[in-house]
């Protein structure tokens, strides 16, 4: 699913000021030259009425707010970026996999927390609609479909406070109608361009030839366009500050090729990325050993696993055999060792609490 929070800097100062709820709110960037020049960064939904929007210019957003009761104010990030953080950090203990895009939008992986149900999904945003309702005050719409492509369509469709579910077999009949400059990349000029071409809907981008799309767009573009018009995205919702690996690595006491002291060493290395490990609440799936050899050149060996793990046992077991492959297929001693895991994953123990909660 993708939350985005609705009319995000205005909600704020709405937040912090309840009187301007009625009002027709617009927040500018103001360039300093004159008191009017900049750009509206946003404007909250009775300003939009008006005709106010991002990116329109402040005179033009008095202009258009003439002779109505309505409030200007000027952009405070950092105080956006507090309230940004409080709904994140709300948000982030509910998905398998949380990525938070920029300051009001966060794609939840939930696939497994709902069992693949999208009506589990459903229940789960209004859930969190209704969390961060009640702990920040700020609402926010969702989208939920079979991947981020989606979901993010979906979200648009239907705001402020919407709730909007794709189902794998709706795809199609939800994307065909809609304008091709729904799609990410779909800009002022290439929708033009699409429309000289007869091409309007989403649908009409669908029914194009994949050949012919890369003959205009080129391949990238054309490819993603072909895909992305029939509802094909494979990107993966991804882990938002997570670490890609987690590694340590130490110098031996002395140069050795004795994989007795070779494991001690790597043993404590172990019970620091072991540490982190579970720390961080995560799994690994990938284990990787490296040595500096005497002659300070570095030689690498690694092992995927069948499934993510966070096993001490089966982190030492595996450096161990990697270090005595590495020694076999060497002659030098070894002078500094390392050990990483990679592929890491969260772990999925709240997954439990989560069903349980749903339940009562
Ligand atoms: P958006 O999510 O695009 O807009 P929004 O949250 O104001 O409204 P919506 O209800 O449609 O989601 O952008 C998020 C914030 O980014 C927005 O509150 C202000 C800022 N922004 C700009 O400063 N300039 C811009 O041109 C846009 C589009 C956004
Ligand atoms: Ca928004």
């Amino acid at each position: 699913m993708l939350l985005d929070f609705d009319y995000f800097f205005a909600q704020c100062e709405e937040l912090r000021n309840p009187s301007l709820r009625d009002k027709p709110v617009v927040i500018g960037v103001y360039s300093g030259r004159t008191e009017d020049s900049g750009a509206v960064s946003t404007a909250n939904y009775l300003a939009r009425h008006y005709g106010v929007k991002s990116g329109i210019p402040l005179f033009l957003a008095k202009k258009r707010l003439e002779n109505v009761d309505s409030v200007f104010l000027p952009v405070d990030y950092e105080y956006y970026e507090e309230i940004s953080d409080r709904i994140m950090q709300v948000l982030n203990s509910h998905a398998d996999v949380f990525e938070q895009v920029g300051v009001d939008e966060a794609y939840l992986d939930v696939t497994k927390k709902t069992q693949g149900s999208f009506e589990k999904a459903g229940e789960l945003a209004t859930t969190l609609k209704q969390l961060v309702k009640n702990q920040v005050g700020v609402i926010f719409s969702v989208g939920i479909g079979p991947n981020k492509l989606l979901a993010k369509i979906a979200c648009d469709v239907n705001k402020p406070d919407g709730l909007t579910t794709v189902k794998p077999e709706e795809v199609e009949s939800f994307l065909n109608p809609l304008p091709v400059d729904r799609l990410i990349g779909v800009g002022r000029k290439i929708s033009q361009k699409m429309s000289d071409l007869s091409i309007r809907t989403i649908g009409d981008l669908s029914r194009c030839d994949v050949q012919r799309l890369v003959a205009i767009f080129g391949k990238t573009l054309g490819v993603y366009f072909h895909n992305a018009s029939n509802g094909v995205d494979n990107e993966p919702v991804k882990e938002t500050g997570q670490a890609e690996s987690i590694s340590r690595i130490a110098t031996l006491k002395q140069n050795t090729r004795d994989l007795a002291l070779i494991s001690e060493k790597a043993g404590v290395l172990i019970g620091d990325i072991h540490r982190e490990l579970l720390q961080n609440d995560l799994n690994y799936r990938q284990i990787g050993v490296i040595a500096v050899l005497s002659d300070l050149t570095i030689r690498n060996r690694s092992q995927t696993l069948e499934q993510p793990t966070n096993s001490v046992e089966t982190l030492r077991d595996e450096v161990r055999l990697l270090f005595d492959k590495l020694l076999n297929e060497e002659t030098s001693e070894a002078r500094r060792i390392g050990v990483k895991v990679s592929q890491l994953s969260k772990n999925d123990k709240n997954q439990r609490q989560l069903t349980s909660y749903l339940q009562n």
